[in-house]
């Protein structure tokens, strides 16, 4: 099966699924789209993906998006190595963490929420900064709990699971936009981890051929 990864190497959404790909040990074939350009919310992006949003995964003759939806596919697709355990609360909570960043975290912080803070409503790099932390923050406090119930040397488990595809990027995120980690041992000591593991490190933004 060939796969066509559309995204950028600062794209948190295309990160995750970097990851997913490369856990299940998958090439694919990297197309870039500039997001400082606005060439997402072009014709030929929108023809790919209607939302103007990255990423877009090129798979079996169909473009899919959101990449949730994503790794949920490749999971289904390539079984191995398992990214959701075989019990259904296990795969619960671990979904729950996923959307904790996801739905929660990364939204608000995306360059089109932070762009209208800037434009519509007049806001001040320090401002939105606050506002970045103020998300981070929130979810942050709830996946420490979770990592301190649940992990064992990941965020849910003793393997990386699709928990940590999502977390990992929104920790380089945090760490982009200068958030203190202090407050989160837990997911400091998961992003450790992840620095160790191949799959993540080959992932990583800096480590794309895009990255300026
Ligand atoms: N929920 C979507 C979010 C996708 C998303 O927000 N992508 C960002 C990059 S991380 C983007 O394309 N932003 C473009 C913009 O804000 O104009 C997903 O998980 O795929």
């Amino acid at each position: 099966m060939s796969l066509v990864l559309h995204g950028y190497w600062r794209s948190g959404a295309a990160y995750r699924t970097r990851i997913a790909l490369n856990l299940k040990n998958l090439a694919y074939e990297g197309r870039t789209w500039d997001l400082r350009t606005g060439v997402q919310r072009g014709d030929d992006y929108r023809a790919l993906n209607p939302q103007g949003l990255l990423p877009a995964l090129e798979a079996d003759g169909a473009v899919l998006t959101q990449s949730l939806a994503i790794l949920e596919y490749l999971e289904e697709t390539h079984p191995e190595p398992p990214l959701l355990p075989r019990h259904p609360i296990a795969r619960a909570r671990i979904r729950a963490m996923c959307a904790t960043v996801t739905s929660d975290i990364h939204p608000l912080g995306n360059l089109r929420v932070l762009t209208s803070l800037r434009k519509d409503l007049g806001a001040d790099e320090t401002q939105v900064s606050a506002w970045i932390a103020r998300w981070i923050s929130a979810g942050f406090d709830a996946l420490e709990t979770t990592i301190a119930q649940h992990g064992k040397g990941w965020a849910y488990g003793g393997s990386a699971t699709l928990a940590d595809c999502c977390l990992i990027p929104q920790v380089y995120g945090a760490r982009r936009f200068e958030v203190d980690m202090t407050p989160w041992p837990r997911i400091r000591a998961v992003a450790e981890r992840a620095a160790e593991h191949p799959a993540f490190v080959e992932a990583h933004p800096d480590n794309q051929p895009d990255a300026d």
